[in-house]
């Protein structure tokens, strides 16, 4: 790369923020420092191998799993990057049941942060990528300090999305609307640099389909065919032809959707009829993007960015990716339940 179009994520944002008129700033530091606590975390995930800091961390978060010591690390990373700038009047996050206030002794903001610090987390003792998801929203209460209700808008609402795979490389990969932007994470200098601008999902996409198949016999009749015909097993028109890809990381199975196409779905099902994913910290963050860069995202019978969160940890359906292949599932499965 010629030195001198090095274009790191602080610039990407000052010049997206030049766009916004209006903008005070504050919104571009909120993704400058979720920037700075990737780097952070994106070490320590690196060592962790090395630094004994696997395995259980020896209690439950709010979904009732075993919380690894890396989710606990990236909680506090993220919360402690945030609480002090007065950007904030509070934060929701995948880890705590209530809101996080901002302490008291720093002053609260016009913005809300939601997050999950370190999805996939079952995934770190085997070294299978994770990542971090986040949405920014403007604040609608008049409490001073947030509420509830500015941490369920619809995700139609945000201001900014993104997310960061801990994988081969690190990435952190936003949208505030004018398109979705890639950078890579230079361990060298601890730079962010631009290395896909504009990602637009491919159309005709990738025939890929990324679904947990174990649960075939949990699915509905409809949820059933569709996977039928991805497989090739309907011999109707279009019928097979698909591979399969399923690494079973959130953040890890929607950026390979997102750079090459497909499918990525994890529906409802007899055990789980709102499926396992979360609404406001992860199926809104992801939709937003995959919207920006040309694709869909519904939940088997709206937009995903249509539908107004009851509660913060909300679970979700999603149907996500190349938009010809969300609006074939989309069809096959609305009105019917996924
Ligand atoms: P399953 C990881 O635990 C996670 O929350 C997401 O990252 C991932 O997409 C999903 O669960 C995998 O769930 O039921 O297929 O193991």
């Amino acid at each position: 790369m010629n030195e001198t179009h090095i274009v790191t994520i602080e610039r990407h944002i000052i010049e997206e923020e030049r766009k916004h008129p209006g903008a005070r700033g504050a919104f571009s530091n909120i993704l400058s420092d979720m920037a700075l606590a990737a780097k952070v975390i994106s070490r320590e995930v690196n060592m962790a191998g090395l630094m004994d800091i696997l395995g259980q961390a020896g209690h439950r978060n709010v979904q009732e799993e075993e919380v690894q010591k890396l989710d606990v690390f990236a909680q506090d990373v993220i919360y402690r990057a945030m609480d002090h700038t007065g950007h904030l009047c509070c934060m929701g996050s995948e880890e705590v049941e209530e809101l996080l206030p901002i302490p008291e002794k720093f002053p609260a903001g016009d913005y809300v942060l939601l997050f999950d610090p370190l999805d996939g987390s079952s995934n770190i003792d085997v070294n299978v990528s994770i990542g971090t998801i986040f949405a920014i929203f403007r604040k609608v209460s008049g409490a001073e300090r947030g509420a509830l209700e500015d941490c369920i808008q619809p995700g139609r609402k945000q201001l900014a999305a993104g997310y960061v795979v801990y994988g081969s490389s690190t990435m952190m990969v936003y949208t505030t609307g004018n398109g979705v932007h890639g950078f890579t994470l230079d361990p060298s200098i601890g730079e962010f640099i631009l290395s896909h601008p504009n990602i637009r999902i491919p159309e005709p996409p990738a025939r890929s389909y990324s679904v947990n198949e174990a649960y075939y016999s949990r699915w509905s009749p409809p949820m059933q065919k569709l996977v039928d015909h991805l497989k090739g097993r309907d011999g109707s028109p279009g019928s097979g032809g698909f591979s399969s890809r399923y690494v079973g990381s959130l953040v890890a199975d929607f950026h390979r959707t997102l750079l090459r196409g497909g499918l990525f779905m994890y529906p409802g099902d007899s055990v789980n009829p709102e499926g396992k994913l979360r609404l406001v910290y992860e199926a809104n963050p992801l939709a937003f993007i995959a919207e920006q860069a040309g694709g869909r995202a519904t939940d088997g019978e709206q937009e995903i960015l249509d539908v107004q969160p009851q509660g913060l940890h909300q679970r979700t359906p999603l149907f996500i990716g190349a938009r010809s292949l969300v609006d074939m599932a989309h069809e096959q499965l609305k009105g019917h339940g996924s």
